[in-house]
Formats: C-alpha cells, sequence, structure tokens
C-alpha cells in the first residue's frame, strides 16, 4: 500500500505512517523512563500515556499543528509531542526544573502547556479544560480562523459540569471544537460500570445534538479518520464532533496508586494482547514497508532522544527559590 491512497481513502503515505509509529513508540520509551526516573527518586509524580499512544497519535496526526490548537489532558504525551514538544522538555518539566516551558517546574508533571507549539496551558481540576477549549473555538469562529480546537479527557471526567457546558455551548455555537474521550475504563480505581449507566460515553453527543463516534484505540488509523472527519465537519462550521476512543491503560493510575487490588493481571495481559503500538508495527510488517532494521534503528534513535532528554534535564537547575511568589495570587 505504500504511497497509495488505499488506507481508509485518507491519502496516507508511508512517512506519515512512519511518523505516527515513531511519535507512538517516542511517547512509550520516554514514559517508561519516567518510571525510573520515580522509583529512583528523581522524580516526584508519574501519570502514564501507556496503552493510550496510539489513541493520542491517531488524532493528533488528523491535525494541523500550525493551525490548530490542543487543549489536552495529563495522560496525552503522544499528543504534545506530536504538537512539537520535545523530549527534554518534556523530561525538564517531569523533573520540575526553571526550564520547564509547561509551567517553570511549578505545576505537577504533565500539566502540559506550551503557546508556541499550540499546547493550552491547563490545571489539575479535571474537565476544565473543556471549557477553556470551547472558548478558544469561539474565539476561531469570531476571528473566522480556519482551525480547529482538540481537547481530551476521560470517561470519569465526562461526569464534570464543564464537559456538559462546554459541548451544549459549542453545539449551540457550532464551533469548530473536537471533543476526545480516552476511555481507558477506570478513573482510578473506579471502573466505568461505576462511573456511569451507559456502555458508550458517545451516546451522552445526542443529549448536545452532535455527533457521537466510538473508535477503538488500537486502530490509530481508525482514529486518524475519525478525527479527520471531525475536523472536516468543523472546518465546514458544522459544529463540534465528541470522539470516544476505546483505550487502556496499562499502568497504574499514577505512582502513587497500585491497580493489583481492582484490576486482574489477567484482565491487564488480554489489553496488552491488544496493544496499538504492536498491532501498528505488525501491520507496517505486513505492508512489506518495514522491516527488522528500520525498527532497530527506529529503536536506537528513540533511545538516545530519551537518554539526552534525561541528561538534560537531570543537569538543569530548579527554578531559583527567590521566585517562588511569582505568578500566584496573594493579598
Ligand atoms: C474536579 C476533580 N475531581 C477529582 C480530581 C482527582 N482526579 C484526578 S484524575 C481522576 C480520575 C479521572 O479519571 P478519567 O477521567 O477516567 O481519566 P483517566 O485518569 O482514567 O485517564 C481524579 C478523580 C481532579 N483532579 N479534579
Amino acid at each position: 500500500m505504500a504511497g497509495s491512497d488505499a488506507l481508509y481513502g485518507l491519502g496516507l503515505d508511508t512517512t506519515k505512517i512512519e511518523t505516527m509509529y515513531y511519535y507512538m513508540v517516542l511517547s512509550r520509551a520516554l514514559d517508561e523512563r519516567m518510571w525510573i526516573l520515580n522509583r529512583q527518586g528523581k522524580s516526584a509524580f508519574v501519570i502514564s500515556c501507556q496503552g493510550q499512544e496510539g489513541a493520542q497519535v491517531g488524532v493528533a496526526s488528523a491535525l494541523d499543528p500550525t493551525v490548530d490548537w490542543v487543549a489536552p489532558y495529563y495522560r496525552d504525551l503522544g499528543v504534545v509531542l506530536y504538537f512539537g514538544m520535545t523530549p527534554r522538555e518534556i523530561m525538564l518539566g517531569q523533573m520540575a526544573k526553571a526550564e520547564d516551558p509547561s509551567s517553570g517546574g511549578r505545576q505537577m508533571p504533565a500539566h502540559y502547556g506550551h503557546k508556541k507549539r499550540h499546547v493550552l496551558t491547563g490545571s489539575s481540576p479535571v474537565a476544565t479544560q473543556v471549557a477553556h477549549a470551547a472558548g478558544m473555538a469561539l474565539a476561531f469562529k469570531i476571528r473566522s480562523e480556519a482551525a480547529v480546537v482538540m481537547t481530551s479527557l476521560g470517561e470519569g471526567s465526562t461526569n464534570q459540569g464543564e464537559f456538559h457546558e462546554a459541548l451544549n455551548f459549542a453545539a449551540v455555537h457550532r464551533l469548530p471544537l473536537i471533543v476526545v474521550v480516552e476511555n481507558n475504563g477506570f478513573a482510578i480505581s473506579v471502573p466505568q460500570s461505576k462511573e456511569m449507566v451507559v456502555a458508550d460515553v458517545a451516546a451522552k453527543a445526542s443529549g448536545y445534538g452532535m455527533p457521537g463516534i466510538v473508535v477503538r484505540g488500537s486502530d490509530p488509523l481508525g482514529v486518524h479518520q475519525a478525527t479527520s472527519e471531525a475536523r472536516n465537519r468543523a472546518l465546514k462550521g458544522e459544529g463540534p464532533t465528541l470522539i470516544e476512543i476505546k483505550t487502556y491503560r496499562y499502568t497504574p493510575h499514577s505512582s502513587d496508586d497500585d491497580d493489583r487490588s481492582y484490576k486482574t493481571r489477567e484482565q491487564l495481559q488480554a489489553e496488552k494482547d491488544d496493544d496499538a503500538i504492536v498491532l501498528f508495527r505488525q501491520w507496517m510488517l505486513d505492508q512489506k514497508m518495514w522491516d527488522d532494521e528500520r525498527e532497530k534503528a527506529l529503536n536506537q534513535r528513540v533511545r538516545n532522544e530519551v537518554d539526552d532528554a534525561t541528561d538534560y534535564a537531570e543537569a538543569a537547575p530548579y527554578p531559583d527559590p527567590a521566585t517562588l511568589w511569582e505568578h500566584v495570587y496573594h493579598s
């Protein structure tokens, strides 16, 4: 298929496919390194993308980072890397160093923000980013800018008021907004069956009169296609779309959690058997656009980037304590 338009009629060429694979592998490798640094006492907190890379890269690869913006959530390492945040920048945030572009080491890790890379800064209360994204989409509409905003959240967070308010507002005003729910089945230790009665979060879209699409995170090309269609709708002035991606969380909720008390190892193994990275690689091999040599070269490149980012961030200075009171409210 290399170079053909056969892939879902999307016209994805080999370079784009390889780029998608690279970002999935890079996201996983950076994330794995973060856990090592955490266990070494060098990074206080990790909240992982592992298992969700196919969802994230599938979405980001259908956007245009030169005009579109993202209001991501804490697991979206694959999204922010695809939008141009570098491994060094990620590790600077992970180790709370002064040069961290997200917050100068002030926020928790994974609270991504990068104006130049079109990553809207976020905060810890879940789902607030959906309202921020709707506001940004309104600005695009008022200014007649041909761009969309993508915001994402977990399925548990769709029970927050901001999610419903933002979807309703975006639908009423036909805003260029794509709301992506990365449904990994748990909100910390709470399974989806105790979060909501519906099987598909996408069903919530009908209450606001917008399309609600379900796609599998282990199928990054399907995710790409759904996002492309949502983007086209948004650019045509047809309003927002809700995309639910069924995905997995391979790690505990965070480095402060132990998932063995609520997820069986059999379930985890079944989820790992549906790993987007493994399946995508196999698909590339089947298409004869990939081979062991390229795989080796890619892994070496990623390893070098992760090592470089780790070394750079470890050597970087912490914020000057004298700046402690900057950017905070006080009376
Ligand atoms: C308003 C608010 N309530 C509670 C929390 C604590 N909290 C952080 S993440 C999280 C779980 C969110 O689960 P989900 O939306 O399914 O996303 P996931 O972490 O599974 O990707 C909770 C309850 C918070 N950050 N904000």
